[in-house]
């Protein structure tokens, strides 16, 4: 029973695949509002430190080198770039434009899918905007910098205490020469179910307006109906659309009919008529064999007029052959990463194709140099946020019969462990691939892949097999994302739902056959303005009230938090995560010219109600504050 809590628990059922459930202790946070922005710092730090930071094991701050950024002329003006092409020639200029590059063009995404893969999307903005500049004056030729949208946008409140609007302008800012691009998960927004068509506009248009150029729509059953809404306001807001498909299945097998190249033409077709300007090829699991990408490639490349832009996971380690075979079946756009954030389940590596197309005509123009000097900078960040490493030391071919996305493969073990099946890996794996041939053989990518993973995680916990689904389905309680599935709440799935199972698991409830959004409320963004200003006490913008509206939960405990400690995005990441050891001293920045000097004194010994006393000097000046130490 407690195993089945824990799935069934809400944040965990709204959690992400690629998030680790444990950091999920808000006790932590709970104390008295404090004055000052300064007390309200000491306040984090001094919890931080005696408490240790949730979800994460407690321990003694490690040492860090300061991680370098490359040294550059800063006061330069950026090097010309997409940027100026989209806002000069529009979308579909664009698209002309990239059709005719002689040359692969490329997405970097560091900012995104990179981190979101290999450290459960914990990357902090502060790591990306002391970057961001650099990276734009190096990188010019990028087609795009993917850096919102997927998973970052709740992770950035649940985890991180950040505001994702916030990246989003400050990354905007830093970056006036190249695209940037999101990925949006259609009618589920920046979420893990279908939300008002109302509310998808007004993300979109909000979006646009802040700074996204590039939207990356697909939807996790390839369901066009599940991204119509989306792809509209995409073009309506004149930014550039990238109607995306998820791969799944295997082309070559021979024995898996289900998705073929027929399934994707077709698809690609039904994208391009519905107004994409470009199309996308969404490989989140890394399942695109070599022969598999030229054969699709070549493919589609004949069916669409418009480019196509690849996404793939290294996760197999043959990431790189397969780009280079789509590259020469004539792939317009690849996705890689800067090397020290790339390979395993995140994007194959930048530097790595660089070289691997060496002496090929369409080898990318773009800095070996510069992609160097980035790394440098990585390499560093990435040690920060070691503990959210998902330890997979090598590049993993399973993931061919695993079929499971990047994030969620770097995560599940960590779900597993959570719910107490750690030691029962093996089971969770090949219960995950039963579960999708039981679901009919559907496309795992979040939302849909949680949904098998959240089946399989439950089945295995109560020792429940196939045939028990069958026997005993009648007196189970299915996890609620399972139930909102074979409801059609996610969508329709590609040759429909198995009838036996669905009404396994509905027990006689009517399923949705059309599209969710129409049968959803609009959002009334009035009255959630009015109600947050109520209890807040303050303005709220429109991107405050889009957020509440997403995720009115996760969003009001991120403002508490707020109220609580203030603004703590400001502190280095080493501080954020681990506190600070005895004696030590850091300058914060606060804002624009004015830095707060903290520094540790002592922490006294915990009294009988638990709290003990912090001993800080706040710009020299003495202050304490009292944290309840809940070890
Ligand atoms: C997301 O939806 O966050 C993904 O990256 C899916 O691959
Ligand atoms: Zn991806």
């Amino acid at each position: 029973p407690f195993l089945v809590n824990v799935v069934q628990h809400p944040e965990f059922l709204e959690g992400n695949v690629s998030t680790t459930f444990i950091d999920t202790t808000p006790e932590l946070f709970s104390f008295e509002k404090s004055l000052d922005r300064g007390t309200k710092m000491l306040t984090y730090i001094g919890n931080i430190t005696i408490n240790g930071y949730p979800g994460i094991e407690k321990m003694k701050k490690p040492i860090f080198d300061t991680p370098p950024v490359p040294d550059l002329k800063l006061s330069e003006p950026f090097p010309r770039g997409t940027k100026q092409l989209l806002d000069e020639k529009g979308a579909k200029g664009v698209a002309d434009w990239v059709k005719a590059q002689p040359k692969v063009l490329l997405t970097d995404t560091t900012f995104r899918d990179a981190h979101q893969s290999l450290l459960a999307t914990r990357m902090r903005t502060k790591n990306l905007v002391e970057i961001a500049e650099q990276t734009a004056h190096l990188l010019p030729n990028l087609f795009s910098e993917e850096a919102w949208g997927g998973a970052t946008f709740d992770t950035a409140y649940r985890f991180l205490r950040e505001d994702p609007w916030a990246r989003l302008r400050r990354i905007r800012k830093r970056m006036p020469n190249i695209l940037l691009q999101m990925l949006l998960r259609g009618s589920n927004a920046v979420g893990y179910k279908n939300y008002p068509d109302n509310l998808i506009r007004a993300f979109v248009q909000q979006a646009a307006k802040e700074g996204v150029d590039v939207f990356r729509v697909f939807d996790s059953l390839n369901w066009l109906e599940g991204m119509r809404v989306s792809l509209d306001a995409v073009i309506e807001s004149g930014k550039i659309a990238e109607g995306t498909m998820c791969y799944t299945g295997d082309i070559l097998d021979g024995q898996r009919t289900k998705y073929n190249l027929d399934y994707y033409k077709k698809l690609a077709k039904d994208l391009e008529n519905a107004g994409a300007h470009i199309l996308g090829i969404k490989d989140m699991a890394g399942l695109l064999k070599p022969e598999a990408a030229y054969q699709l490639v070549s493919e589609l490349k004949d069916t669409v007029s418009i480019p196509v832009h690849l996404h793939t996971h290294d996760t197999s380690g043959n990431g790189i052959y397969t780009y280079l075979k789509a590259i020469d079946a004539g792939v317009d756009i690849v996705d890689v990463a800067v090397e020290a954030l790339a390979g395993m389940t995140s994007q194959p590596s930048a530097n790595s194709l660089y070289y691997a197309l060496g002496a090929n005509k369409r080898q990318p123009d773009i800095s070996i140099d510069g992609l160097e000097s980035l790394s440098h900078y990585w390499e560093k960040v990435r040690k920060f946020y070691f503990p959210f490493e998902s330890g997979m030391k090598t590049s993993n071919a399973e993931i061919y019969k695993l079929e499971m996305p990047g994030g969620q493969y770097s995560n599940l073990r960590q779900q597993a462990i959570a719910v107490g099946l750690g030691d029962r890996f093996e089971e969770v794996k090949s219960m995950y691939r039963r579960v999708n041939l039981m679901f009919g053989d559907i496309v795992k990518v979040t939302p849909s892949s949680k949904v098998v993973g959240d089946m399989t995680l439950y089945m295995v916990q109560n020792d429940l097999s196939e045939d028990d689904i069958y026997e005993k389905g009648a007196s189970l309680d299915f996890p609620d994302s399972v139930i909102n599935f074979f409801m059609g709440e996610l969508g329709q799935p590609y040759q429909g739902f198995p009838k036996e199972l669905q009404s396994i698991i509905l027990k006689g409830k009517k399923p949705l056959t059309d599209r969710p959004g129409k049968h959803l409320e609009p959002v009334n963004f009035v009255e959630i303005r009015s109600m947050l200003e109520e209890k807040f006490d303050r303005k709220f913008a429109d991107d405050e009230v889009i957020s509440y509206a997403l995720y009115p939960k996760v969003y009001t405990d991120y403002l508490h938090f707020c109220e609580q400690y203030g603004n703590i995005s400001v502190l280095g990441t080493p501080t954020f995560f681990y506190g600070l050891r005895l004696g030590e001293e850091v300058a914060v920045n606060i804002e624009e010219g004015k830095t707060l000097v903290v520094k540790l004194i002592s922490i006294g010994h915990a009294g009988k109600d638990g709290m003990r006393t912090a001993y800080f000097e706040l710009n020299g000046q003495p202050r304490e504050v009292m944290i309840k130490d809940v070890s």
